[in-house]
């Protein structure tokens, strides 16, 4: 059994790996824990400085695997809307960062509403750091689908409830969380990347 720090101070994000490390069937493997398991204080700063999500991962998972000397995983994610040039993008989280993420999407919404082109994609990039073997592996994956014209359902996270996932008319925020999983950006990634560890015998 191995034990893998999540760099993240998302606890939505930490429920959705967990979930997948499940759906794996390699809870007997891994065991999924808070970074903040180890440390004990959110106030540990990390700048997310990079220009694109791997790069942005990388250095959560670097900063975080040196603090702790343990094996970790990140993820740096967001919501990319074709019309808007890729906006909010790398910034997804930081956009209207004191608002709470209805008045975000309204916002969203009213920026799109003369917008036909409705196209979006979340990405995320996974990052495994192990520093005791030298071990760094960072992935990419995405979701593609459309914005929805209004705010729709109270599931998952952040800008789930406007991402209509292409061949469903729900929103992330409507569909089960076992759907959201199979199919999107972090789901997909982190299922490449534990998959990859495993076949490796990386863990
Ligand atoms: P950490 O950096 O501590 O992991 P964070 O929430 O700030 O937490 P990011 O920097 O990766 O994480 O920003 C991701 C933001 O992108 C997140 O806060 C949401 O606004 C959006 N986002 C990413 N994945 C999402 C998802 O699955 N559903 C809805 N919104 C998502």
């Amino acid at each position: 059994m191995i034990e893998i720090y999540l760099a993240t101070s998302n606890k939505e994000k930490i429920k959705e790996v967990d979930k997948i490390i499940e759906k794996l069937n390699i809870k007997q493997k891994v065991k999924l824990c808070s970074i903040f398991d180890e440390i004990k204080s959110e106030f540990v700063y990390v700048d997310e400085n990079g220009e694109t999500y791997t790069e942005n991962s990388v250095i959560k998972a670097w900063r975080y695997g040196k603090i702790i000397n343990k094996p970790v995983v990140s993820d740096d994610s967001g919501l990319n809307i074709v019309a808007l040039d890729g906006f909010p993008g790398v910034h997804s989280s930081r956009f209207m960062f004191n608002s709470p993420y209805r008045v975000r999407m309204k916002t969203i919404l009213s920026m799109m509403q003369n917008i036909e082109d409705r196209k979006a994609y979340f990405a995320c990039a996974a990052t495994y750091f192990d520093i005791e073997n030298n071990i760094l592996i960072s992935l990419e994956e995405r979701v593609y689908g459309t914005i929805a014209y209004d705010i729709r359902g109270s599931n998952g996270f952040g800008y789930d409830p406007i991402f209509i996932p292409k061949g469903y008319n729900q929103t992330f925020g409507e569909l089960p969380t076992e759907i959201k999983n199979e199919i999107s950006h972090r789901g997909k990634a982190f299922n490449r990347l534990f998959t990859h560890l495993i076949s490796s015998s990386l863990i």
